[in-house]
């Protein structure tokens, strides 16, 4: 597999607004097998699920995923660490999954500034019809705004997860970003970077004619930065499996 690396311009792109978009990382076919996936592990409770990655090999190896590694290392200028993910289905008119709020990422991870960065994977398309990711550009200059966050799934009395409420800490939206907001509409095998401070969220699908809007959000953090793992979701550090020894011969005999 060939690495593909981001330049100048869509470094400008990410500092100036906050994300930035590539198109067709995945292939169709990459699509196919983690749509598959999902479903064969989630089998019946196709609801958001955090880390998905745990209940399946595929999903670990897409944190690993080469093109995405070295998009994200040379946007960030820096060597990222997977650290987890999140799965969401978008499932038309579903009454397990409820879209999300407005919310910066980083009010779970509690990172540095800059430190973290989550990367949308879209393995179905995703259109304003069946709920795109909606974002507010430049809203992660802003830092750390005020919020008012409510649970983000209803569980059962043994720890089940019965459905999700509305993904997110419900992010008080600025003034003068009320009128900036933008949907960003994506294929299928496109992925999407945003920045920990990006204030963003997705309509719940309600389409006639689109059944599922499938993403995996990938979330990365800077090698050596500290993250909060969170009781829910119990981040960790994840091996990239990509150390070559070769590399140190050279020191190794010094
Ligand atoms: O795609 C979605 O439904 C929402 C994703 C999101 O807000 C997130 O992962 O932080």
């Amino acid at each position: 597999m060939t690495k593909i690396y981001s330049n100048d311009k869509d470094r400008q792109f990410y500092n100036k607004n906050g994300y930035v978009v590539f198109r067709s990382v995945l292939t169709e076919k990459e699509c196919d097998v983690y749509i598959k996936e999902s479903h064969r592990v989630c089998k019946k409770n196709l609801t958001v699920t955090s880390n998905i990655y745990r209940k399946s090999k595929k999903f670990e190896n897409l944190l690993r995923h080469k093109k995405i590694l070295s998009l994200a290392d040379s946007l960030l200028k820096w060597r990222v660490i997977p650290i987890g993910d999140i799965f969401f289905f978008g499932k038309s008119k579903s009454k397990k999954e409820n879209g999300s709020v407005p919310h910066q990422d980083n009010y779970a991870q509690r990172a540095e500034y800059g430190a973290f960065m989550a990367c949308g994977v879209y393995f179905d398309e995703a259109l304003e019809d069946n709920g795109a990711l909606r974002v507010f550009p430049g809203s992660h200059k802003l830092g750390e705004i005020k919020s008012n966050p409510k649970p983000n799934w209803v569980y059962s009395k043994s720890g089940k997860i019965l459905r999700a409420n509305p993904i997110g800490n419900n992010t008080i939206i600025p003034k003068k970003f009320k009128n900036k907001e933008k949907i960003v509409e994506l294929g299928r095998g496109d992925v999407l970077f945003f920045h920990a401070h990006l204030i963003h969220y997705a309509k719940k699908n309600n389409s006639n004619t689109k059944k599922y809007r499938r993403a995996c959000y990938l979330k990365y953090i800077k090698n050596g930065y500290a993250f909060w793992p969170g009781w829910t979701e119990r981040r960790v550090l994840i091996d990239r499996n990509d150390f070559n020894p070769k590399n140190f011969q050279k020191s190794s005999k010094v």
